[in-house]
């Protein structure tokens, strides 16, 4: 398994390790199964591919409820986590490890590779009102 040594700083977040074979010369099978390496039961997959903007800014919002662990399964990205207290920017470029992004916690996506492809796991079904999108009120809900 390939290793990652990084250490998360942020509340509600956190590493999640796939499950690895490495088949060489024939490929690796790479595994995430609910309730065991991904902590939750997934009831929604969605991927965000053809990132062609050097500029593009994705996220900028928090989740009220909402648990969802993000992948680089492609490619590279930068995710900027904030929880409303400590900051911290991840590059994410293994497809082995994803990132928890559990609730209250800020995050945005930037510095795409032109080949990235991003890969979510959530735990729940789209639900806008489960957004909060202005940083004023972000931090206004984790402080109260
Ligand atoms: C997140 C980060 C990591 C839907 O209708 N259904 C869906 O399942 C999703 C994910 C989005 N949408 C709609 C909502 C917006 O009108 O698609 C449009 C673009 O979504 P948004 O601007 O929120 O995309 P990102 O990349 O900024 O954020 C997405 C997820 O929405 C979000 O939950 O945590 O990826």
């Amino acid at each position: 398994m390939p290793k990652n040594n990084l250490k998360i700083k942020v509340k509600n977040s956190g590493l999640v390790k796939m499950q690895f074979f490495n088949d060489f010369p024939d490929g690796n099978l790479v595994i995430g199964e609910a309730n065991k390496n991904v902590p939750f039961a997934i009831k929604r997959v969605y991927f965000i591919n053809n990132l062609l903007n050097k500029k593009s800014v994705r996220g900028k919002h928090a989740h009220k409820k909402l648990e969802q662990v993000i992948f680089c399964v492609n490619g590279k990205f930068t995710l900027s986590l904030d929880d409303g207290k400590n900051r911290q920017k991840i590059t994410l470029d293994s497809p082995y490890f994803g990132v928890r992004l559990g609730p209250r916690l800020w995050h945005t996506m930037s510095s795409f590779s032109s080949d990235c492809v991003i890969l979510v796991l959530a735990d729940n079904y789209y639900k806008e009102s489960d957004y909060i999108r202005d940083y004023g009120k972000f931090l206004k809900y984790v402080r109260q």
